[in-house]
């Protein structure tokens, strides 16, 4: 087919390592206290995770996200970067980033901009969505690690593609649902198939 395509592409847990950049600075900082290693996550909330260790540690988590630098200085996931420039290149179709910002907005929206200029370049900020609301952005795809995207919309545009993530990888997927297992999985493939 050949279908113009709007592909959004999340950046948390799918283009940035948000747990990987989790864990260690929560290490730094909480070198005396219990964590959870990335094989034992479970659910989408960090802090709902740590809360359930013991109650002060859901605080004490917020504090890392909440840090000046903890975005920016975010690794890019293996192949995530590559891939986005990869597709934004090809004929008839339109990528974008999409992005729910922390509200505690002193450093986060920023440093999601400075992230992508970083590793994506200046020309990419014309592509990078954030919003606290997702199924209000149109599209034919997203690309999203977050196992339940709601919103005001109740019948968003976009088929959601779950992008695995160590707190996502033993939920089942939904009856129709589909996943990308990884940047080295068939991302070409799922968006050939929406062209049809
Ligand atoms: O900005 C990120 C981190 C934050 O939520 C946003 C998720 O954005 P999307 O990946 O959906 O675009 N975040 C916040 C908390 C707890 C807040 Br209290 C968390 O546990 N995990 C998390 O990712």
């Amino acid at each position: 087919g050949s279908k113009r395509l709007r592909v959004l592409v999340d950046m948390d847990g799918v283009l940035a390592d948000f747990e990987g950049g989790f864990l260690k600075k929560y290490r730094a900082k909480y070198p005396d206290e219990p964590f959870i290693n990335l094989e034992d996550r479970r659910g989408f909330w960090v802090s709902t995770q740590y809360g359930q260790i013991r109650n002060d540690l859901c605080a004490k988590a917020i504090s890392i996200w909440e840090s000046k630098n903890f975005f920016i200085e975010l690794d890019p996931l293996p192949g995530g970067v590559e891939a986005v420039k990869e597709m934004s290149k090809m004929k008839d179709t339109d990528v974008f980033i999409c992005t729910s910002p922390i509200k505690h907005y002193s450093y986060c929206p920023f440093e999601k901009y400075a992230w992508v200029e970083k590793h994506l370049g200046y020309e990419f900020l014309e592509h990078t969505i954030l919003t606290r609301d997702k199924t209000v952005v149109s599209g034919d795809i997203l690309i999203d690690d977050k196992p339940d995207i709601l919103g005001a919309e109740p019948s968003p545009t976009w088929e959601h593609v779950l992008f695995t993530a160590c707190h996502n990888k033993h939920l089942q997927p939904g009856p129709a649902q589909r996943r990308l297992l990884s940047w080295d999985d068939d991302w070409r493939g799922l968006l050939e198939s929406k062209r049809q």
